[in-house]
């Protein structure tokens, strides 16, 4: 199986993926930052559907079709406001691991996580990247017998440095 991990600096309305994540909030009805930019990408049409999701528990996942992005579906996952407990990694790791759950229900091969938690909830960038890199680093061995090629969306450098460095890095 050709399962991969790639980091990239980008707008992540831009990709060509199967799904890309995006980091929302309980309500699912949109929000600042990366929410605010795939709900204005897509129209009006993601927001009607999340009308219809009752919202969607903190490290839990939902999906929705992508309407006019390039990705055909969006998986909203909702990330912990950073508190600097414990419960925080729990949290956030429950979210990429959700989200690769329910994108290979759906058949997708091609996925794309910005950072989560690490603008307006304040999860440091740091911590929050090796959380992230470890639970999908993880989640692909779980599934070696399913093609995922992940996609780490940074946007910013600051944040694709710290990618870079932690996804060469060997799990442990
Ligand atoms: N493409 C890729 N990454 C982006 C983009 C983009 N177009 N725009 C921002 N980022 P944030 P959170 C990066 O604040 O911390 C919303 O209001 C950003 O630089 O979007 O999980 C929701 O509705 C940062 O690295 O999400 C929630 O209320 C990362 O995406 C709340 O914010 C996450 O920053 C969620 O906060």
């Amino acid at each position: 199986m050709n399962s991969c991990i790639t980091v990239l600096l980008a707008d992540i309305t831009t990709l060509h993926c199967d799904a890309i994540v995006n980091a929302a909030n309980r309500s699912l009805l949109g929000g600042g930052g990366v929410d605010g930019a795939i709900h204005r990408a897509a129209g009006a049409e993601l927001l009607e559907e999340c009308r219809t999701l009752g919202g969607c528990r903190t490290g839990e996942a939902k999906i929705t079709k992508g309407y006019r992005l390039p990705a055909k579906f969006v998986i909203h996952a909702v990330g912990p406001v950073y508190s600097g407990a414990r419960e925080d990694a729990v949290l956030l790791a429950d979210c990429y691991r959700n989200s690769l759950d329910l994108a290979r229900e759906n058949g997708v091969r091609t996925i794309a996580f910005p950072a989560i938690s690490t603008g307006v909830y304040g999860y440091p960038v740091r911590e929050a990247t090796k959380v992230a890199v470890d639970t999908v680093k993880k989640w692909l061995a779980d599934n070696s017998d399913y093609t995922m090629e992940v996609t780490f969306c940074c946007f910013d450098e600051r944040t694709r440095k710290v990618y870079e460095e932690q996804t060469a890095r060997i799990i442990g």
